[in-house]
């Protein structure tokens, strides 16, 4: 195989193909070379039948019925593969909902006045949601009714409520459906503390039950920790609005002081970009022979400030590493989640200097400069400072920037959304019952190095468009596609003569841009209004979701609360589950008759678009809109 062909295979990208190669060449072991090394993988793991949840074990269960069925407890495949499963999904709705607390708990210093450098930025979203928690609004200052909001939402994360407040947005049906089910989620908290207990040796044995209880778990994470992570986001740094910026290893500069942000919670690199704007700083960088400050995103941090400030993405999961690589880096500052432990000693190869910022998550060979509300503001300040420092350091052969940047558009949250259509549902209704958008679907979630990168995405959401299916996406599937060109107006041509009608008229991409992972609940908050206008249940409405490319168990989560909130997905590589006949056959057909929507597994996206070309004309046909009859 020439040295092409070997980059070709692991990635469709030009820049990650480039910077392979000179990882290669700089003697960097990346993702895909650990991931080789690792091969073949724990065949009892890949099915979900290993269990190590207690000191009896661990145990597995023999696959082709030879071996042990049974682990020391006596539980069998069933059970370990639910069990596992209900893991992953604490895990995940975990990660959401405590990044959404540390937004709540910023949101309380600002009204406590213990927080410099944050503020409210979106007062008039401040007091809509705190209607929706029930805080009187009339005649308080805003000081007051963001204090009381935070309040009201950390109680949302305990064990008082019987239900979560913001469930109030999804339609009437589907809260029936949970209450039905018994599956309403409590607290946000509660349902992964009861997901750890059920899941301990000798709880819950009925793995249906477990299943069950996974999926209000998943729901306290998109009705609850990520919603509120996203809509206190958007209270503290701005509801985003269509905005335009660049994407892909080129927007790094080769004269510009580079700084990276990388991670997932705005907390710390909103500061980040605050420091990097300081006329003071800019005029240090041009001192120390920079043409300025060049702040750039990876992964989900970066997707939150792009979605608000509009500032260039470097690249998605599995371009984190490659970023190092370029040699034009000064600094990487991470917050959490998605921050491979292995981007320090890489770091320590060229001068890029790397600094940690959460008291929860701490990585090898990097520097740990703790970030609280009351010091944010002054320690972005010393550390971009530092960043400026660094640029002397630069080994200029060692510079490489591969490519030039994509455009993109992004920034459409709901709200702008809604502006878009002229203020209301309408319009958009009209469209999809015409025909012109057969429906909307939804492309989430991560690389994955067992899957080509950014193949996934990339094709899937090509095929979409090209069927007239509005294409909304988030996380490292919005970069892809940015990337791949994809959210520029011009992207119209690609689509059907319906969406690109569409898109000329309403000025806006075949492809949408709503923000990062957490951000997914505007795919729920805009599925749940549409159901609302029509008077139907979510899962009536023609739509989709997807994640051709997910690794993570946030994705898990993600994929579990849409299904949960009646939303078809289709998910790439296949989750720990082929062990049990039976948990198999619940998530991707039992469900149907109880939530109204299942989950698929695709790896290959031209069948997966198949998959949800289908559904989307087989809801089309349920609702008595014109369809087409597909084999
Ligand atoms: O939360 S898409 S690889 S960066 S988990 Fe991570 Fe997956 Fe990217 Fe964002 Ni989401
Ligand atoms: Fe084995 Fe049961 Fe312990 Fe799991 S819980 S390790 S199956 S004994």
């Amino acid at each position: 195989m020439s040295e092409k062909e070997k980059y070709e295979e692991l990635t469709i990208t030009e820049d990650g193909k480039l910077m392979l190669k000179k990882a290669e060449a700089d003697g960097i072991e990346t993702v895909w070379d650990r991931y080789k090394k690792q091969l073949p993988q724990c065949g009892y793991c890949e099915l979900g039948l290993s269990c190590r949840n207690c000191a009896m074990g661990p145990c597995r269960i023999d696959p082709f019925g030879e071996g042990p069925q049974k682990g020391v407890c006596g539980a069998d495949a069933d059970i370990i593969v639910a069990r596992n499963l209900g893991r992953m999904i604490a895990a995940g709705a975990a990660a959401h909902s405590d990044h959404g607390r540390d937004l709540v708990e910023v949101l309380r210093n600002v009204a406590e006045g213990k927080a410099p450098g944050y503020e409210i930025r979106d007062e008039d979203k401040l007091r809509r949601v705190a209607v929706e928690y029930g805080v009187e609004v009339d005649g308080k200052s805003t000081q007051d009714i963001a204090k009381e909001l935070a309040y009201a939402m950390e109680e949302d994360y305990g064990t008082r409520k019987k239900a979560l407040t913001l469930l109030k947005r999804a339609p009437e049906k589907r809260r029936q459906i949970w209450d039905k089910l018994g599956i309403t989620p409590r607290g946000i908290d509660r349902e992964t503390s009861e997901m750890m207990h059920r899941t301990h040796m000798g709880v819950d044995n009925d793995w249906a039950n477990l299943l069950l209880h996974g999926l209000r778990n998943a729901l306290s994470d998109g009705w609850g920790g990520s919603m509120i992570a996203t809509e206190v986001s958007d209270i503290l740094f701005g509801t985003p609005k269509p905005t335009e910026s660049t994407v892909n290893l080129g927007v790094l500069k080769e004269d510009e002081v580079n700084i990276v942000v990388h991670g997932h919670n705005p907390v710390v690199s909103e500061m980040i970009y605050q420091a990097a704007n300081d006329e003071e700083l800019i005029n240090l960088a041009k001192e120390k022979g920079a043409r300025g400050i060049n702040l750039v995103g990876l992964c989900c941090t970066g997707n939150e400030l792009l979605m608000r400030r509009g500032i260039p993405m470097a690249g998605n999961h599995l371009m984190t590493e490659l970023v190092i690589v370029t040699g034009a880096v000064e600094m990487i500052l991470v917050d959490y989640q998605c921050i491979m432990p292995s981007l320090g000693h890489i770091a320590s190869c060229y001068h890029t200097k790397m600094v940690s910022t959460s008291d929860k998550a701490k990585y090898p060979e990097m520097e740990h400069h703790e970030f609280h509300p009351h010091n944010a503001r002054e320690l972005a300040k010393k550390l971009v400072r530092e960043a400026i420092e660094n640029f002397s350091n630069r080994t200029p052969g060692k510079v490489y920037i591969p490519v030039e940047p994509i455009k993109l558009t992004s920034g459409f949250s709901v709200e702008a959304i809604l502006e878009a259509l002229g203020g209301s549902l309408e319009p958009l209704i009209n469209v999809i019952k015409e025909g012109k958008v057969r429906g909307i679907a939804g492309i989430v979630g991560c690389n994955n190095p067992k899957i080509k990168h950014d193949l996934g995405h990339v094709t899937l959401t090509k095929r979409l468009i090209e069927n007239d299916i509005l294409v909304v996406d988030t996380g490292c599937a919005a970069i892809a596609n940015g990337k791949a060109g994809l959210k520029v107006l011009e992207a119209a041509n690609m689509a059907g003569n319906g969406l690109k009608e569409v898109c000329n008229l309403l000025k806006i991409p075949p492809v949408l841009h709503v923000g990062s992972c957490v951000d997914n609940v505007r795919i729920l908050v805009a599925v749940a209004a549409l159901a609302n206008e029509l008077g139907v249940d979510m899962s009536d409405l023609p739509v989709a979701g997807a994640a051709p490319e997910w690794y993570s168990e946030k994705a898990v989560s993600i994929g579990s609360y849409m299904v949960g909130s009646g939303i078809f997905t289709v998910l790439g590589p296949m989750p720990p589950i082929l062990g049990s006949k039976n948990v198999v056959q619940l998530l991707t057909s039992g469900l149907s008759e109880i939530v109204g929507a299942t989950f698929a597994v695709e790896p290959d996206p031209e069948k997966a678009a198949t998959l949800i070309i289908k559904h989307i004309e087989k809801k089309r046909k349920s609702l008595g809109l014109p369809y087409n009859e597909l084999v």
